[in-house]
């Protein structure tokens, strides 16, 4: 992208009425959180595929973190996941956090996977595994405390697989109960975020399996309660941005996990299968009155580059958001006043089939970013380097 593509755009925009600067500022603020857990290891039940560099503990993969945000300029925290990114001493991994120039974003519990939990973690029948569930939130709390973290976004696997096997009401009374004795111990500083899955690792029932019934926990536990929107998380056909309206509208939109998805809750990159959801999502996050919530990719690369992949879901996002920042409102309400469906339609293709690349690659710039992250990453040695670094020493495993 060149400066002549950008100041073209930028004249079009203007002359069309845009708020260029105040589109421009809200590009440079936003902030999103890339998850420690993306960097690493992952890969399907068939198998997994290690990547060459990979990280291989939680400080190699705030390395990696930091490289996004040094490409992307909007990537600044970094989202951690416990007990995968546990050490001995959380001094030692804030100061890390701090020194690759980054902060720290949701903390997130694990309940899914120690075997005890075979049946459920929270809302498991037994009370000494409820009593275990229990002890780990906790001191995920403390780790948020000692990290200075403001969130913990919590999602459970809990659920059944067949009829009959549990009790939805004495399922949902442990839950509740659980749940409620957690948020007590919640320091002003932290939120609670929930998340809902309709389906697996259970595959009857689960036990916040949609937005309704982590929005109904969230309204009974208090204001430090709320609802996580995870885009792999609902059934095929479901209108997402309506979800998010509602949330919103309920003043419980905490938070987002950022995925793609063609199937199930396939975790691809963020905007590569429908970019155009993406862009009605971000139309509600971006209505007026609206503030952002906390925005957070949950990515798992299982055949493409790590590091590339996270970059490119950075970038994807930057986009989306520029293009809902280009929606004329004035004209949409208009169009929806006057009852013309299809002027209301246009209004929002016309933003969406803008090519804001100059844009984003400009405000990347400002922020002393990269104009073209992936290009940059595949020039600078990167990957070479941390594959020499790291596949060919072997170090004492930190977590
Ligand atoms: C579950 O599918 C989930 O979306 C939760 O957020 C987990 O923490 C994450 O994926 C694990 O990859
Ligand atoms: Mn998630």
């Amino acid at each position: 992208m060149t400066d002549s593509e950008y100041r073209h755009l930028a004249e079009r925009l203007t002359a069309a009425g845009a708020d260029l600067a105040a589109i421009e500022s809200k590009l440079r603020d936003l902030q999103i959180e890339t998850p420690s857990w993306g960097y690493g290891d992952s890969g399907t039940r068939f198998g997994v595929f290690p990547q060459a560099g990979r990280p291989r503990d939680v400080f190699e993969r705030i390395e990696d973190a930091a490289a996004t945000q040094r490409l992307t300029g909007n990537a600044s925290a970094v989202a951690l996941h416990f007990p995968w990114d546990q050490i001995e001493d959380y001094g030692e991994l804030k100061a890390a956090i701090a020194n690759a120039g980054l902060s720290v974003g949701a903390i997130n519990p694990n309940l899914f996977g120690d075997p005890d939990y075979k049946l459920g973690s929270i809302t498991n029948p037994d009370a000494g595994v409820r009593a275990k569930a229990l002890e780990h939130l906790h001191q995920c709390l403390q780790i948020g405390t000692t990290l200075e973290a403001t969130g913990q976004s919590l999602w459970l696997a809990d659920g059944t697989n067949y009829a009959g096997q549990d009790d939805f009401s004495a399922r949902r009374d442990r839950l509740e109960e659980s749940l409620h004795a957690w948020y007590q111990e919640f320091p002003v500083e932290q939120e609670m975020y929930i998340e809902y899955k309709f389906f697996e690792p259970a595959f009857y029932a689960t036990d916040l399996a949609d937005w309704g019934s982590a929005l109904l926990i969230a309204q009974s536990l208090g204001d430090q309660a709320k609802v996580l929107v995870d885009l792999g998380h609902h059934a095929q056909g479901v209108n997402i941005e309506q979800i998010v309206n509602l949330v919103q509208r309920a003043g419980k939109l905490g938070g987002f996990h950022f995925n793609n998805r063609k199937y199930a809750d396939d975790d691809l990159i963020v905007g590569s299968v429908n970019p155009l959801e993406l862009f009605f999502i971000f139309v509600e996050l971006t209505a007026a009155g609206k503030t952002l919530p906390r925005l957070t990719i949950d990515q798992s690369h299982n055949v493409e580059q790590k590091l590339e992949a996270m970059v490119r879901s950075v970038m994807n996002l930057q986009e989306s958001y520029a293009k809902a920042l280009l929606v004329d409102r004035a004209a949409l309400l208009a169009a929806q006043e006057a009852g013309d469906v299809l002027a209301g339609h246009e209004v929002l293709l016309d933003a969406f089939n803008t090519d804001v690349r100059p844009l984003t690659a400009h405000i990347r710039t400002e922020l002393g970013a990269a104009a073209n992250p992936i290009a940059e990453l595949r020039g600078s040695g990167y990957l070479a380097r941390r594959i020499a670094e790291r596949d060919s020493q072997t170090i004492e495993l930190k977590g």
